[in-house]
């Protein structure tokens, strides 16, 4: 064949090694190889892969396939996150049982896999929705049970009240339920199961500094998610007026505040609109509790819509006091909008002089802006012009004439302030107050230091039927308050197979008699299971430890394996994981680690997030009609061509804006390679493993120069600068350079010992990135085995050094010496080179230079006098 066919090159090669279980296989764990573990992350089976797909598993493959070449023992694993909702809705769409609708789509994806040349050991395929693989979800879950890391509680859900169901907060779609539109989702509390996260709060943030193989945006994201604030705890005493004691009230609002230092600035306590203090005042008023249900429905409208930070404040007055406990003083008790019954105590102190949002707050409402805190010298005065300028709450302040405010630092830096005006603590700075205040709390009894966290534990109930069953029962007789975990040995409870969901009317699970009927595991009564399913991302948050030993039944995995190849050398995938999979499966590899199953603290040692792809300067979305599928870019460029332009058009960290023409120079490039390669095997294969004797060309010798270089790059960037887009550029000026030979090759001025290595070390460099194509033309120049099982290419330093050259330097016109220096060194190079020379230092002794003239490549002419 003359002509690059990737059609016909690449099926045969598919053949091959489809058939072939052991080629991507992993060696045991006691193979005495040091380890590599590549991962990209699994996808969910929707159908197709799409093209951000492709991007993602071709930067896993070429590193695979790279590890491979250096000699290590490299597990590169793929599985199915294949529980979820979309398998749902497509039976209640089609008709076509979930199961079913999975594996047929697991089924085509595995073909796209196979396609393409990803290079996965199947040996070790996970799917999340077998029994095999999910009972020891529920084995995890029963062991977090016993460990009090599993429990019931009340929490706010989404609840459609016309499917009469809870709904994930992806169905919940402007405020509104996906199958009603014109119904509008209520919160709702039910009892849900969680998972005791918050335990691990610490141990999340601070491993976070050791994760320095991760990009520093995903660890910032983790840390504000996990938003750790030291504060204080403080008690403002219910005024209960002159009617005595309020029914419902406790008597006092515990508020939360990060700033303790600023209490004597308090001029009003916050409620938010769900807090307990808040319905009993609504209670016992009606007009008040209509105006805080409005509250709750802005908030709650705030929070479907993700706006919460940017809501329109809102408030009311309850017209009750509660007492400062610091000065005695009473504040009025507003009931606000933006207040979060679920972060803090659901209170605050509101200080509206030094805080943006109570400021704001108070100055709609008319409320006291009082400041309590000064800049700690006077010079600090003299900055607060250029503070004013950035608050812009001063300026708008003086606008409107708002005297009273004028003047104020609402953003004092807390390091170099003081307080004022706060009785026996004025004078002292903010820092040593808030420490100090808060201690004086809790010897009094009305407050304490306190540690809060944004992180909440994680709610993994789903009323839903495609995930794994909670292997919990209820029995009334011998337990009816606390659920029953099953008998280990009872595992797995299978997930009922037949099951009609197209009714809507509550949990699923909840209509399957069969199902729900058990028998008590303490009183061998009747009970009833637990109709909750569990979340998915219980799923993916151990997948990749059953990768290392997928076939056991007797434990989730075996310890020795995980040990082996644990951490994860390398984990890929996208940035829109950052929080939720990321987090929930370092926190199970730390519960894995204290039920001593496994060493590792963090299960992935480096992460690297991929770029997305985009069409047409946006995100590709069916709706937008810019989809690429790679099957039609396949058919047309090949597999090969497909995955390189992916890693070519953009470093792999950055957008990818996807250009087909781009595909087509790609193959357009392999195919001068495919010309190149099959004109010069002949040649390649007689010189094969022999030596180049003697002196040998210019040419040889840059040509030579060039592969060796471009061996270096390439080695490197796969060492962790993953500049793949110029890895791929470099072999293209590699391949010019040949081309630019040819008449020297086919002269013999290049002898064939010269172009079999150069042959040779393209098609290996080839490799990672161009699977068929170099296992095709591996073959075709006759090198021995399989192409990316052959050893990297070895960089020949002295090969790979520039050439150097030789400028002459002179002195006031008159030449004194000639420097080496490296072919196409900038004239800084240049000019030290000169004024190191010994020559010319001896030359210009006791002389002032005066001027340095370089003419690159040609000449230094220093003026001296
Ligand atoms: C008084 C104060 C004065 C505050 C000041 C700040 C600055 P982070 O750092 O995010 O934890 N807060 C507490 N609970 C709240 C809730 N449920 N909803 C809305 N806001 C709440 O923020 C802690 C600060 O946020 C707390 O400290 C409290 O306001 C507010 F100059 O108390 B602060
Ligand atoms: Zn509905
Ligand atoms: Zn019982």
């Amino acid at each position: 064949p003359q002509r690059y066919n990737p059609a016909e090159i690449e099926p045969k090669w598919q053949a091959r090694w489809d058939a072939d279980a052991t080629l991507y296989a992993a060696e045991a764990h006691d193979s005495g190889k040091p380890k590599y573990y590549c991962l990209e992350m699994l996808p969910y089976p929707s159908g197709a892969l799409h093209i951000g797909h492709v991007r993602n598993y071709a930067i896993g493959d070429a590193l695979a396939r790279h590890m491979w070449m250096r000699g290590y023992n490299v597990l590169h694993p793929m599985g199915w996150d294949a529980f979820g909702l979309p398998a749902e809705n497509a039976a209640l769409k089609n008709g076509v049982p979930p199961r079913e609708w999975t594996f047929a789509n697991i089924a085509a994806m595995k073909k796209q896999f196979q396609r393409l040349g990803m290079g996965f050991d199947w040996t070790t395929e996970v799917t999340t929705c077998l029994p095999e693989y999910y009972r020891w979800n529920q084995w995890f879950f029963l062991k977090m049970f016993e460990k009090g890391l599993a429990y019931r509680k009340k929490s706010k859900v989404n609840w459609c009240p016309e499917c009469c169901t809870v709904l994930a907060n992806e169905q919940v779609i402007g405020g509104r339920c996906w199958r009603h539109e014109d119904t509008v989702v209520e919160l709702r509390d039910l009892t849900q199961w969680f998972l005791r996260i918050t335990k691990y709060a610490d141990e999340l943030l601070e491993g976070l500094d050791k994760l320095e193989g991760w990009p520093e945006k995903v660890r910032t994201m983790q840390r504000n998610w996990i938003g750790r604030s030291e504060g204080a705890l403080i008690d403002f005493a219910v005024d209960q007026g002159i009617g005595g004691r309020e029914e419902g009230v406790e008597g006092k609002i515990t508020v939360f505040t990060t700033r303790v230092d600023t209490i004597f600035g308090a001029t009003s306590v916050q409620l938010a609109p769900e807090h307990a203090v808040s319905k009993a005042f609504a209670l016992e008023d009606d007009k008040l509790r209509v105006q805080i249900e409005q509250l709750l429905a802005e908030q709650q409208k705030a929070r479907e819509s993700d706006a919460l930070g940017a809501i329109e404040k809102h408030g009311v007055n309850t017209g009750r006091f509660a007492v400062n406990p610091f000065n005695g003083e009473r504040v009025p008790i507003w009931v606000a909008n933006y207040i979060l019954a679920d972060y803090g105590t659901g209170a605050i102190m509101s200080v509206p002089a030094h805080d943006e949002r109570d400021f704001e707050f108070a100055r709609k409402y008319g409320l006291e802006v009082r400041r309590v805190i000064a800049p700690a010298d006077a010079s600090v005065d003299a900055t607060k012009e250029k503070q004013e300028q950035n608050t812009g709450i001063l300026r708008s302040a003086q606008d409107d004439g708002a005297e009273d405010v004028v003047g104020e630092l609402p953003y004092l830096a807390e390091d170099e302030a003081v307080l004022i005006d706060s009785g026996k603590w004025t004078g002292l700075g903010c820092v040593e107050a808030q420490e100090k205040m808060a201690a004086f709390a809790k010897v009094k009894g009305f407050g304490t230091p306190t540690v809060t966290y944004r992180l909440k534990d994680w709610g993994v109930s789903r009323q839903r039927y495609w995930g794994t069953p909670i292997p919990m029962v209820y029995c009334d007789r011998c337990s009816p308050e606390e659920p029953l975990p099953v008998a280990e040995s009872e595992l797995p409870i299978f997930l009922p197979e037949q099951i009609d969901i197209t009714q809507t009317n509550g949990s699923p699970l909840g209509r399957v008699a069969e199902f729900v009927n058990a028998k008590c595991p303490k009183c061998g009564g009747a009970a009833r299971r637990e109709t909750d399913t569990m979340d998915t991302f219980v799923d993916s948050s151990w997948y990749f430890y059953r990768y290392t030993d997928a076939k056991n039944s007797k434990a989730p995995f075996d310890s020795d394996k995980a040990n082996y190849w644990f951490p994860i050398d390398q984990y890929i995938g996208g940035v829109e994981h950052a929080i939720l999979h990321l987090i929930y499966s370092r926190f199970w590899t730390k519960v894995m680690r204290d039920l001593g199953l496994v060493k590792n603290d963090e299960p992935a040692q480096r992460l690297f997030t991929q770029g997305m792809v985009i069409k047409d300067g946006a995100k590709m979305s069916k709706s937008k009609g810019n989809v690429v599928s790679p099957d039609d870019m396949i058919a047309r460029y090949g597999a090969d061509a497909t995955r390189m332009y992916a890693l070519f058009a953009a470093p792999p960290d950055r957008d990818l804006e996807w250009q087909e023409e781009g595909v087509a120079g790609i193959s357009r490039f392999l195919s001068k390679v495919y010309r190149l390669t099959t004109k010069y095997s002949g040649a390649a294969r007689a010189a094969a493993g022999g030596s180049r004797g003697g002196e040998s060309s210019a040419k040889e010798q840059a040509l030579l120069r060039r592969l060796h270089q471009t061996i270096a790059k390439i080695t490197q960037d796969f060492d962790g600068r993953w500049h793949f887009n110029t890895s791929i550029s470099s072999i293209m000026i590699l391949v010019n350079e040949i081309t630019a030979n040819e008449a020297a090759m086919d002269a013999g001025e290049i002898s064939p010992a010269a172009v079999a290595e150069v042959f040779r070390g393209l098609i290996l460099l080839l490799a990672p990135f161009a699977p068929f194509f170099a296992a095709e033309m591996w073959e075709e120049i006759g090198g021995e085995g399989v192409v990316f099982r052959t050893v990297w290419p070895e960089v020949n330093e002295e090969l790979a050094r520039d050439e150097e050259i030789e400028i002459p330097v002179q002195v006031n016109g008159k030449l004194v010496t000639v420097v080496k220096v490296a072919a196409g060194s900038d004239e800084a190079t240049v000019k030290a080179e000169a004024l190191a020379d010994p020559k010319v230092i001896a030359r210009i002794e006791g002389k002032t230079v005066v001027k340095v003239i370089v003419v690159p490549g040609k000449l230094v002419n220093l003026v001296v006098k």
